[in-house]
């Protein structure tokens, strides 16, 4: 079905992504399930004003401080991640030296080559978790989420997981790795769990966590440090929640 979203139209931005991920439901990127999330994440960033909440610049200038002190960083691509940002996760994979690995609730072959193809005509070289390179599992966790590759995630100090269930975080922590995670809902249970929570759209936080990359290279290693000890993701995310309440509380249709 050929759709046409005029460019004038108030919502042309919203809808040519949601637009999008239908088209990469077909080509089995995204899960079904996936579009769901998807309108959940649409929810919470109406809640924000569809930018990025002041308190999220914290977030990402203590994720960029974690993956550059990582020794093994990695970053866990699903569906709706390479569907939305593959350029930009390139990019990141590039400046964070971490490596890309794919990793699905819904895990098919199919699934997996898909995303792998979206990845590498975005210009990824190497990627991990394809396969049989998944043998390895994260204990307590029944979904296909638990295969993880022994040279990505398995080997990981610090786990980029954007968009992702809260089982898998636990799981991640219980294996000792420190979790960062891109989720708009600040309530949920990934966004609780994790070490670092970036409350906004991933489609903004993606670059502007290159840019902070790019910056904190410059600094010394001491600053990364100060950075993510002075970081406390419990206050972090109230914030975030004091800035969604305040903004329903000053909102008026006066004039409208
Ligand atoms: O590709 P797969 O098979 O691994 O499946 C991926 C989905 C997304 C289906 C799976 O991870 C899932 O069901 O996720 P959840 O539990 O719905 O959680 C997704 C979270 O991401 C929700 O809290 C959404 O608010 C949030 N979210 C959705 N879109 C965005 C977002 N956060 C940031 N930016 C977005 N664009």
């Amino acid at each position: 079905m050929e759709i046409h979203v005029p460019e004038d139209h108030p919502r042309y931005q919203s809808i040519s992504v949601r637009e999008h991920l239908v088209e990469a439901v077909a080509q089995n990127v995204v899960a079904p399930a996936g579009l769901i999330a998807h309108g959940r994440g649409e929810a919470f960033d109406y809640l924000c004003g569809e930018d990025t909440p002041p308190p999220a610049l914290d977030a990402i200038a203590a994720a960029a401080a974690c993956l550059l002190l990582a020794r093994h960083p990695v970053l866990s691509i699903n569906g709706n991640f390479a569907a939305l940002c593959a350029e930009d996760i390139v990019k990141l994979s590039g400046a964070a030296r971490a490596p890309m690995e794919i990793n699905l609730f819904y895990r098919s072959p199919e699934r997996e080559h898909a995303i792998e193809k979206t990845l590498r005509d975005a210009g990824a070289a190497d990627i991990l978790g394809i396969g049989d390179a998944a043998s390895e599992t994260v204990p307590e966790i029944g979904s296909e989420r638990r295969r993880i590759d022994p040279r990505g995630i398995g080997a990981a100090d610090v786990v980029f997981v954007p968009l992702e269930d809260g089982d898998r975080t636990e799981g991640l922590i219980a294996m000792g790795k420190t979790v960062i995670t891109v989720d708009l809902n600040p309530l949920s249970r990934t966004a609780r769990k994790a070490s670092i929570t970036v409350v906004d759209n991933i489609t903004r936080v993606i670059p502007l966590l290159i840019q902070e990359i790019d910056r904190l290279k410059n600094l010394n290693k001491d600053e990364c440090i100060a950075i993510l000890r002075d970081f406390d993701n419990k206050q972090n995310l109230k914030a975030v929640l004091d800035f969604i309440a305040d903004r329903l509380r000053s909102f008026s249709f006066e004039g409208e």
